[in-house]
């Protein structure tokens, strides 16, 4: 076959929805952007433990401390599954870790900010867990199969960590005053790096149109958006809370129109200017460094010999 007819049957199979495996014929630039795309998926989860990990020791009782932790290990977990994942097109996971622990490559912008109180843990599994099962919803249909399998999985867990953290925001705001205010500040903190999540503007996206013309990427970035909006807008009004952006509003065919974000400042963050960025990715080099003896062990490898 011509690479020209294989590509041509590549497309046919995507088209009527079959599923790329790892060993299947794949254009190079299918390839790439997956292991560019799963890379960083894989590097948001493990980050994305980290703020919610430094509030374990503080959870205020002894079931929150369990409910969390148990969301901090899904969440590590769901990074082992998309390294597994991103492995299966040739890119080793020793590679992968390198590249996040020397900055070369991204993780989300939201994991690059403080968690202040124990309100962002609510704003976190509420929010940031449910605009990502938007888009992992609709990734979990897209066509390469270790991808999409893996998102399943783990779309199930992240639909749990989203009622987690609506049982923390609804308990607050059944609380003191205080309470109800640090939820109301949470959200006006985490507001700008949420609507970002979702990647630029269509028109500024790099990759959307190779991801969209060989089925990965089932909606842009702009649609996502919208689509986790109309969700939760009306959720977050009903509660009584309000938007830190005075001019959005949602129109009589249901979109929410709302205030452009400083892009300026997301371009900082994901490459590496977040406030927390630099913090963030030294403890990750910590721990990398402090579980080298059991790397080496489950390799067989001796122990001692780990400086
Ligand atoms: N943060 O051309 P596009 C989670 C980069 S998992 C950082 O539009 P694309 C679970 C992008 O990589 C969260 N960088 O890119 C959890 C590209 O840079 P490059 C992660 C971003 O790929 C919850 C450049 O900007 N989810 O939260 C971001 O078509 C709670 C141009 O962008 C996934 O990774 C961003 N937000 O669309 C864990 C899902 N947005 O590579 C713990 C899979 C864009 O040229 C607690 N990924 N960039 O250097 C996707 O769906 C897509 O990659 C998008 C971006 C939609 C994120």
């Amino acid at each position: 076959m011509t690479e020209q007819e294989r590509l041509e049957e590549f497309e046919a199979r995507i088209a009527q929805g079959d599923k790329i495996e790892p060993g299947d014929w794949m254009p190079d630039l299918y390839r790439k952007q997956l292991i560019r795309l799963i890379h960083q998926h894989a590097n948001s989860e493990i980050m994305g433990a980290l703020p919610e990990g430094t509030w374990i020791p503080y959870a205020p009782t002894f079931k929150r401390k369990l409910a969390l932790m148990a969301k901090v290990q899904d969440e590590v977990g769901h990074a082992q599954l998309l390294y597994r994942a991103a492995e299966t097109l040739g890119k080793s996971r020793e590679a992968m870790v390198e590249e996040l622990l020397s900055g070369q490559s991204k993780y989300s912008n939201v994991f690059n900010y403080p968690c202040e109180t124990w309100a962002d843990i609510g704003i976190i599994g509420w929010l940031i867990d449910g605009a990502a099962i938007i888009n992992q919803t609709l990734m979990a249909e897209g066509s390469y199969g270790p991808y999409a399998r893996a998102l399943k999985r783990i779309c199930l867990e992240e639909a749990f960590h989203i009622k987690q953290g609506y049982d923390i925001i609804i308990t607050l705001m059944n609380g003191t005053p205080q309470q109800w205010a640090m939820v109301q500040d949470a959200l006006n903190r985490w507001w700008w790096p949420i609507i970002m999540f979702f990647g630029p503007h269509d028109k500024a996206s790099v990759h959307t149109a190779t991801l969209q013309r060989w089925g990965v990427k089932p909606k842009t970035n702009d649609e996502q958006r919208q689509e986790f909006l109309r969700k939760f807008v009306p959720k977050i009004w009903e509660l009584g809370l309000t938007l830190p952006d005075p001019d959005l509003h949602i129109d009589e065919a249901g979109e929410v129109h709302f205030t452009d974000p400083d892009w300026a400042i997301f371009y900082a963050v994901i490459n590496g200017g977040g406030p927390m960025g630099p913090e963030r990715l030294a403890v990750r080099r910590l721990s990398y460094q402090e579980g080298a003896w059991v790397r080496r062990a489950l390799a067989g490898r001796p122990v001692a010999a780990v400086a």
